[in-house]
């Protein structure tokens, strides 16, 4: 029962911190976002889940945009079949902007995703259209709008049957929210005329899924051919030097790992998230296997991986640990590549860190740091493990401390020869009364 309360009480602080940080300015937040000649007056904030099918009337109640009574600026209505927002992007001048802006939304916890579908066709002799989806919130470094979804020229194709006119079956997409939690945001639609057909974009939705990790251990093993990052990962700067690679930790067969490719600008630092982590009260702790060397042409030139994490969902992240990636340092595992050599590693040129995860975190990243020429990264067996004790790690030394009902009930979890060497010391006694009456019946 003390746990249960404990837990609790960790939940109404939390809920009393998310409500701490909630923008108190939400009407000013409001005029600073919306441009041009949008209408204005008071609007709604809602709280999510909140959806739009923009079916009914148009512009929908607490939507704005750019003025799309004049001809010539790119414009926002319905499709002509009414079911769909439209953005004309080909019967205004090359560059024209158009903007659509969703209501206030307010993401009330963790793990809430943007889901929308959109349509555009490709027409090869204006492959100019580029289309963006930002967003607003005081989370936003520089409090500006942050791109969360971008597609440009040829790759701005639907392929989904759309027509100059109209859309097709539609894409669906769905983006990671989490860092959001607690705030206030505003999404809007940016679409930029390269004369090419129009945008549509339908089924406008930001709910709740959970794509947390909620059992343990749970090892990603990046083995799979699902399209990188993996389910419930996040890549924050859509950056292109992670990458599925093909070998796998310690020579194991099957394929996959992640690689940082040689990034090779001075100065800059490639991100990758995990997933949210439901670690409970105790925290828990990472590993994973590594394998990085350097690129001899140009040493000493090299990377460190920094592990970061964050307790708001990924708004904020602290450093927890550098891998020091310099001639010596702990992150190296072979020796330098040659000239015109991609380090590729072999089954003994890997290595294994472990580091203990905080209470109250609840995502990590993986980031690096990176100089000119510096190599590159490989990791794979990403694993996360969850404390089910405050203190100890179950052996002789350092025995699993058990205070509580609910922590003594756990014991029972360690049966069988598996668990022969497993180690518990009570820290204080526990009352076991009330459970006297079930055990007779
Ligand atoms: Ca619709
Ligand atoms: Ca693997």
């Amino acid at each position: 029962m003390k746990a249960i309360l404990f837990s609790a009480l960790l939940l109404i602080v939390s809920f009393s911190l998310l409500a701490a940080s909630l923008p108190t300015d939400a009407a000013s937040l409001a005029s600073a976002n919306e441009m041009g000649t949008s209408p204005g007056g008071e609007r709604t904030i809602y709280t999510a889940p909140y959806s739009q099918n923009f079916n009914g009337t148009w512009m929908p109640p607490d939507w704005t945009g750019n003025d799309y009574t004049s001809p010539f600026v790119a414009y926002w209505t319905y499709s002509d079949s009414h079911t769909w927002a439209r953005c004309f992007l080909g019967e205004v001048n090359h560059g024209t902007q158009a903007y659509l802006y969703s209501p206030q939304i307010t993401v009330p916890g963790y793990m809430y995703r943007l889901d929308f579908k959109w349509s555009h066709m490709l027409n090869a002799l204006y492959p100019q259209d580029q289309a963006s989806v930002e967003i607003y919130g005081d989370q936003v470094t520089g409090y500006g709008w942050e791109k969360i979804w971008e597609r440009k020229y040829q790759e701005f194709n639907s392929n989904d049957g759309a027509t100059e006119l109209n859309p097709g079956s539609g894409v669906q997409e769905s983006i990671n929210l989490t860092r959001f939690a607690g705030h206030t945001v505003q999404i809007r639609f940016h679409g930029i005329s390269g004369y090419g057909p129009s945008w549509f974009i339908d089924d406008f939705n930001l709910h709740y899924v959970d794509t947390g990790i909620n059992s343990y251990p749970s090892t990603q093993t990046f083995s799979s051919s699902t399209p990188f990052p993996p389910t419930g990962w996040r890549n924050p700067d859509t950056s292109t030097y992670w990458r599925w690679s093909g070998a796998n930790a310690y020579g194991a067969t099957g394929q996959g790992s992640i690689i940082d490719w040689d990034n090779w600008t001075t100065g800059t630092s490639t991100t990758l998230d995990t997933p949210f982590l439901n670690l409970g009260v105790y925290g828990g702790t990472l590993s994973f296997d590594h394998a990085y060397a350097h690129y001899a042409p140009y040493e000493p030139a090299y990377k460190d991986l920094q592990i970061l994490s964050s307790t708001d969902g990924g708004g904020n992240f602290s450093l927890r640990t550098t891998y020091s990636g310099a001639t010596g340092g702990n992150l190296i595992t072979a020796p330098a590549a040659p000239a015109g050599v991609t380090f590729s590693p072999g089954s003994t040129q890997w290595a294994t860190k472990t580091i203990q995860i905080p209470a109250g975190v609840n995502i990590l990243r993986f980031q690096t740091q990176n100089q000119h020429g510096s190599g590159y990264l490989y990791i794979d067996n990403v694993t996360f493990t969850k404390n089910l004790f405050p203190s100890g790690t179950g052996t002789e030394a350092d025995p699993y401390c058990v205070s509580n009902v609910s922590e003594f009930n756990l014991i029972r979890n360690y049966l069988g020869s598996t668990s022969s060497r497993t180690y518990f010391k009570l820290t204080c006694d526990i009352d076991l009364t009330s459970y006297a009456t079930a055990w007779y019946q």
